[in-house]
């Protein structure tokens, strides 16, 4: 490394991309794919964030392990991740569970995850190891991670951001002294303690950790042989690094990608309904908090190739048209309304049909007349003429999966129930 002393230290950086829970609260969404494969935001998959993240932070060493319904998600990976190159010291592994440690268990919890592969890590010799999280969505550089962690002289450098106290019993929760250094670390702690001076406010993880390569293979080595641990690193890794060793706390202010300067830092889980069907429409917004459209900071994903998006006038004349809606290649909008909505490629509207504050997934098909507003419909769909969703909520919930903020996911197996 001496000869290179100024170069950046995402040069010497793997980035290891856990992407095999599955995201239950995304109910039926996530019945046939894991949570990272999910679609977000027009053309991309939930994975594609933190993956140009890596990229976008000159980070070119990447493993990605799976588990869950892993099929969709190794398809997109393979069609869309497949350009690194070995010359250039480039290189993008998919590591499904498939035993390599032990024939009696797939992975066991996030730390075995990467345990089980622990050879296929060493052999790249990386310095560092950027372990992050394949579901959630933001933009950020972990350059400046990598630096903190090294100027502080971390063992573990874990990024956090505010969140409500309301909401901070599901994520890891911590508590730093004046330099940011962990002293307490709960893993989804019932009575969440607050952030100093701010009674309504918690630090909280994110589920992503910076570490040096060789720290973390013996850490992972020790936790292997503790019988009473369920190697996760959130519940059993950093607590036990924030006791024995120096866990410090990267703010994520301090390194996401902005659109402008202005706007606050955005980090989404989407792991439910309502929080993707609210993450997907707020890109309709005139100034959204996520800016898909930086050609500084790009999401790459698989793209498929398609014609462009038509908007045309149906048989009798009425026009087909998009108001405040993002529509992806290959879709046609036929003497029908779309407001507030995000079509995802190849899907059709047809005559009559009105589309409001909708998330429409690839190749959907829309029938005659039917009124669709509030909804989440899943790739392939075909939405029968005439169907009415989103003004009846009691009607809306025995036939749809209807989510507390009054959201309806559709699937074709509902539809199916519906017909017979
Ligand atoms: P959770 O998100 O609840 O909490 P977990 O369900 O373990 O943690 O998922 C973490 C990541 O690992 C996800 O990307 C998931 O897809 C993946 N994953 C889960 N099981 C896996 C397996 N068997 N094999 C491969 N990948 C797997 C974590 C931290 C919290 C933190 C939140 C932030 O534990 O401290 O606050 O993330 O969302
Ligand atoms: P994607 O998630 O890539 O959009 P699909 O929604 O078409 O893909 O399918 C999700 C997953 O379910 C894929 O792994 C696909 O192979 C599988 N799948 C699709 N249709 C069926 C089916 N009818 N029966 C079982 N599995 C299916």
């Amino acid at each position: 490394m001496a000869a290179y002393d100024n170069a950046p230290l995402a040069r010497y950086a793997m980035a290891y991309v856990l992407a095999g829970g599955r995201g239950s609260r995304l109910m039926e969404l996530t019945d046939r794919r894991a949570k990272p494969a999910v679609y977000f935001g027009g053309k991309s998959r939930i994975i594609d964030f933190a993956l140009s993240n890596a990229l976008n932070s000159g980070i070119r060493r990447i493993c990605v392990a799976t588990q869950y319904k892993a099929h969709s998600l190794i398809r997109h990976l393979q069609r869309g991740w497949s350009f690194f190159r070995t010359e250039r010291n480039e290189s993008f592994d998919i590591l499904p569970a498939s035993q390599r440690v032990s024939e009696d268990h797939w992975y066991l919890g996030t730390a075995d995850a990467v345990f089980q592969n622990l050879d296929i890590v060493e052999s790249y010799d990386p310095k560092y190891i950027v372990l992050l999280a394949g579901d959630h969505v933001y933009k950020m550089d972990y350059e400046y991670m990598l630096q903190q962690h090294v100027e502080q002289g971390a063992d573990v450098t874990v990024g956090c951001l505010e969140a409500p106290r309301s909401e901070a019993s599901g994520f890891g929760v911590m508590q730093v002294d004046h330099d940011d250094r962990i002293v307490a670390f709960y893993e989804k702690p019932a009575d969440p303690p607050a952030m100093p001076d701010r009674p309504d406010r918690s630090l909280v993880s994110m589920g992503i950790y910076v570490f040096e390569a060789k720290f973390l293979y013996d850490q992972l080595r020790r936790d292997a042989d503790d019988a009473h641990s369920t190697h996760d690193f959130g519940k059993d890794i950093i607590p036990y690094i924030v006791k024995h060793g120096k866990a410090v706390a990267h703010h994520f202010s301090r390194s996401c990608v902005r659109a402008a300067s202005e706007q606050h830092a955005y980090w989404r889980d989407v792991g439910t309904v309502d929080a993707y069907w609210a993450a997907n429409i707020d890109l309709t917004d005139f100034t959204p908090q996520l800016d898909l459209y930086d050609r500084n900071w790009p999401i790459w994903t698989y793209a498929e190739i398609t014609p462009p998006a038509k908007f045309v006038h149906d048989q009798v004349g009425r026009r087909g048209q998009a108001l405040s809606s993002l529509v992806s290649g290959g879709c046609i909008v036929s003497g029908s309304t779309l407001r507030r909505s995000l079509l995802f490629t190849g899907v059709r509207v047809n005559s009559y049909a009105t589309v409001e504050n909708a998330v429409i997934l690839p190749y959907v098909d829309i029938g005659r007349s039917s009124r669709l507003t509030n909804v989440v419909v899943d790739r392939g769909v075909r939405i029968p003429q005439g169907l009415v969703v989103g003004e009846d909520p009691d009607f809306d919930a025995q036939r749809f999966r209807r989510t507390e903020q009054g959201v309806c996911l559709i699937t074709q197996p509902m539809l199916d129930r519906l017909a017979t």
